[in-house]
């Protein structure tokens, strides 16, 4: 590879007073991405309005498990097209959830935890939100959220997320198990959730599930 001292020592510079068009150069040489052009950047950073939210969310709540737990739910479209997979993971607040995700459509979505563990076209068979609490849907209702309530993921143009979501005050065996004798299934709607409307947020069809598997 020819080298440009400098051009290299302009992007060591600008990199170090923290210019972020630089940033970018400076990645984009050190490694290629397949498939990643400058637009095709993932939506949601570590410090994206979601994961404030979600911090949040966490920090609102009492303790509840006792961070021993994991999950996981392969995601699937009612094709059965393999989706990627999302994390669940005990802490003592409640269960965060994180997964990177293809194939679907961009844009917010809806993120749900739903009370069955059954993942059967068009998802029905997953039932309502996992609401142990009898609370009431949403974070903007009084009375909410249900614990399978989470914040909207946002799918980028390329098809691709990576999420995170939290169910503060949910635990995988503990008080409020999400794991109980009938499952629990991950739920990713077309539409995103208005975080008011009773008793689902008007999510729309349910387009992608994923059953929630405790690990070994
Ligand atoms: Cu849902």
């Amino acid at each position: 590879m020819k080298r440009t001292p400098p051009l290299v020592l302009l992007l060591t510079v600008l990199a170090a007073c923290g210019g972020d068009r630089a940033d970018e150069s400076a990645q984009g040489t050190a490694a290629s991405v397949p498939g990643a052009g400058p637009d095709s950047a993932m939506p949601v950073g570590p410090t994206s309005p979601q994961d404030s939210a979600i911090a949040k969310d966490l920090a609102d709540a009492p303790a509840a498990g006792v961070g021993i737990g994991r999950a996981t739910a392969r995601m699937r479209d009612a094709s059965g097209r393999d989706l990627g997979e999302v994390t669940l993971t005990e802490t003592a607040q409640g269960i965060q959830l994180a997964g990177q995700l293809r194939g679907l459509p961009p844009g917010q979505h809806a993120f749900h935890i739903h009370t069955t563990g059954r993942c059967e076209p068009p998802f029905e068979s997953a039932g309502g939100h996992w609401n142990p609490t009898n609370a009431q849907h949403g974070f903007e209702a009084p009375g909410g959220p249900h614990l399978g309530d989470m914040r909207n993921i946002t799918v980028g143009a390329d098809n691709t997320v990576v999420l995170r979501g939290a169910t503060p005050g949910g635990t995988l065996r503990g008080a409020n198990a999400v794991v109980d004798q009938d499952g629990a299934a991950v739920l990713i709607h077309a539409k995103p959730d208005d975080y008011r409307t009773q008793p689902s947020g008007d999510a729309g069809d349910r387009i992608a599930c994923g059953v929630v598997e405790m690990g070994t």
